[in-house]
């Protein structure tokens, strides 16, 4: 089965991901590129200014780049995915999904709305069933999913590991990779030699979001979990590649063993961009670590490390590529869910 795809904000550094993730992908093919008005009409590779490591896909490199309306894109696209900053994306993704457009979507906004699921899929893709309630309340034939933020998702696994100890309190400290900012936002340069001790909205991102994720869905609505989970969240001049150190509190008293043993045991999904082993362990206090660990399952695995049981709770890192299996990677494996679900 082939399906048509479309990018919105194709040329950004999200945008630049989901071509490279989407060049000889098994199900989907790019016949759409949207950007903003003053790059409509150029060549992609021209609009593109292009960053990714790996050159820039020949069938995309001299497609059309359109503005970001669903005239722009061909009737025959059957799912969307979008990296447009969240302002822009909370004005035109309702105009795609009015249009009858499958929207599988990276951008901030909507993620708490009630009746828009926000999936993981080894997490929760029972969420997907929100869709449903979705379209009743808001009477559009598409349909959005999104998926967390990219420090959200770096964690979120190992605490759904965890959750079978009865998962209390979470606290988390991160150290985040400069490209997720963007490329016009803090560079590498301009942050060598310091950190940042904060970055606007992360941190009730991670605080709301975990809990959505590891909600129950009944069908009508996802009650978030009942941890509370607290967050501060920095800056660290590092390129690709989020760090996160994560407190735990649990109801039991698992070793440290135990819970290597859940993390390593957490089960995948089989779906075409999922890593084989969802959470790598390892037992090498000096690892994970950004640049040998963030390209593992091709970036799309999430790695643990420094497990400890302490009197206090337990304690652990854990990493993930923030523009691959936090963003670009995150919404491909969503729409390849959906495709699986039957939604498209
Ligand atoms: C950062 N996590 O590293 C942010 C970037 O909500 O998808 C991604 C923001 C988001 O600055």
């Amino acid at each position: 089965m082939s399906v048509r795809v479309g990018i919105l904000g194709a040329t950004g550094a999200v945008g630049q991901r989901f071509i490279q993730l989407l060049d000889d992908h098994e199900t989907f093919e790019i016949a759409a590129l949207t950007a903003s008005e003053s790059s409509a009409g150029e060549t992609y590779r021209d609009a593109a200014k292009w960053r990714v490591n790996t050159p820039i896909p020949d069938a995309v490199a001299e497609m059309t780049v359109g503005a970001t309306t669903p005239e722009a894109v061909p009737d025959d696209v059957d799912l969307l995915f979008s990296s447009l900053p969240s302002s822009v994306a909370a004005a035109v993704e309702p105009d795609f999904l009015e249009a009858g457009y499958v929207v599988s979507s990276n951008s901030s906004n909507d993620r708490m709305a009630p009746d828009v699921p926000l999936t993981i899929p080894e997490i929760n893709a029972d969420h997907l069933e929100l869709i449903e309630v979705q379209r009743e309340n808001r009477g559009w034939d598409g349909a959005l999913i999104k998926n967390p933020n990219c420090s959200t998702i770096t964690m979120v696994p190992t605490l759904a590991a965890l959750d079978q100890f009865g998962l209390e309190r979470v606290s988390v400290s991160t150290l985040q990779a400069v490209s997720g900012a963007g490329y016009s936002g803090v560079t590498s340069m301009e942050i060598i030699d310091n950190a940042i001790p904060h970055i606007g909205g992360e941190e009730e991102k991670m605080e709301s979001e975990s809990r959505k994720l590891l909600g129950d869905f009944d069908g009508a609505e996802v009650t978030l979990h009942g941890a509370d989970v607290t967050a501060s969240c920095n800056r660290i001049p590092t390129l690709d590649g989020h760090l996160e150190n994560v407190f735990a509190d649990l109801t039991e008293d698992p070793d440290a063993e135990d819970i290597a043993a859940a993390m390593r045991d957490y089960p995948g999904v089989d779906l075409p961009s999922a890593p084989e082993q969802l959470i790598h362990v390892f037992e090498d206090p000096m690892r994970p670590q950004p640049r040998l660990d963030r390209e593992r399952g091709d970036g799309m695995a999430i790695c643990a490390g420094g497990i400890q049981a302490t009197d206090e709770g337990v304690k652990y890192n854990c990493l993930a590529h923030n523009t691959i299996r936090g963003a670009a990677g995150a919404s491909v494996l969503n729409g390849e869910l959906l495709v699986e679900d039957g939604w498209i």
